[in-house]
């Protein structure tokens, strides 16, 4: 397993985890997701949906407010659980792979059947402490391959287009921490044989502030 630099900061680690860490992750998902807080389908600002579902652990991220929040305010006003340690250990491992040190205390779990997407978008919303130090986030992809892009800090830049398959980790911190990145198709059928779901699932593992 190579880390492959997309940019100074910007890693792909393709096939970070292992099949049966795969199933380990959707197990604890869905497991998750059985319980108090389930998946449900974010409501942006101007009354349109997003394209995916969401779940929040550690702490929730409103879509209406771009703001991170301790209860589901936007929704059902439950509280949200904590990022299970076994999850934090797997996010701190890919981070360490490429030279980063990271406290995820917040995972954000999106969902995306084959016709989700997530448009181009910075993640500029947690505390400026860790946007300024670069502290990277680091995603987890499992189950269908989505085309991925990541582009520079203005809207309009030119983007690199990448595939992140199952098992993929994408590492993105330092000076690439704000570049803008979004999913643009998600491949029907192209989930591992044998794999217990359809669709994506993604997992982004962030730390909210420096000294939380
Ligand atoms: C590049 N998720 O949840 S993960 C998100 O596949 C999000 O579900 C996408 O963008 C997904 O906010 C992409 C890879 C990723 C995550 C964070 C980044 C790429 C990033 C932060 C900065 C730049
Ligand atoms: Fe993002």
């Amino acid at each position: 397993m190579t880390p492959n630099q997309i940019y100074p900061g910007a890693f792909h680690l393709p096939g970070f985890l292992s099949p049966d860490e795969q199933r380990f992750i959707v197990d604890r998902v869905r497991q998750i997701a059985a319980g108090s807080v389930g998946f449900y389908r974010p409501r942006v600002r101007g009354g349109g949906s997003m394209r995916c579902d969401m779940l929040c652990l550690g702490r929730h991220w409103n879509a209406a407010t771009y703001t991170y929040e301790s209860t589901r305010s936007d929704y059902d006003d439950q509280p949200v659980p904590e990022v299970p340690r076994e999850l934090y250990r797997l996010a701190v491992r890919a981070a360490e792979m490429v030279g980063f040190t990271v406290c995820p205390d917040v995972c954000l779990i999106n969902r995306y059947d084959s016709d989700g997407k997530m448009g181009l978008h910075q993640d500029k919303d947690e505390h400026p402490s860790t946007l300024d130090a670069g502290v990277p986030i680091v995603s987890l992809s499992l189950g269908a391959t989505a085309r991925f892009v990541v582009g520079g800090f203005h809207r309009r830049d030119a983007t690199a287009v990448l595939a992140l398959r199952s098992g993929d980790a994408f590492v993105m911190g330092g000076p690439s921490r704000l570049r803008y990145h979004g999913v643009t198709r998600v491949m029907a059928g192209t989930e591992p044989s044998g794999f217990p779901f359809r669709g994506r699932i993604n997992l982004t593992f962030r730390q909210y502030e420096l000294d939380g």
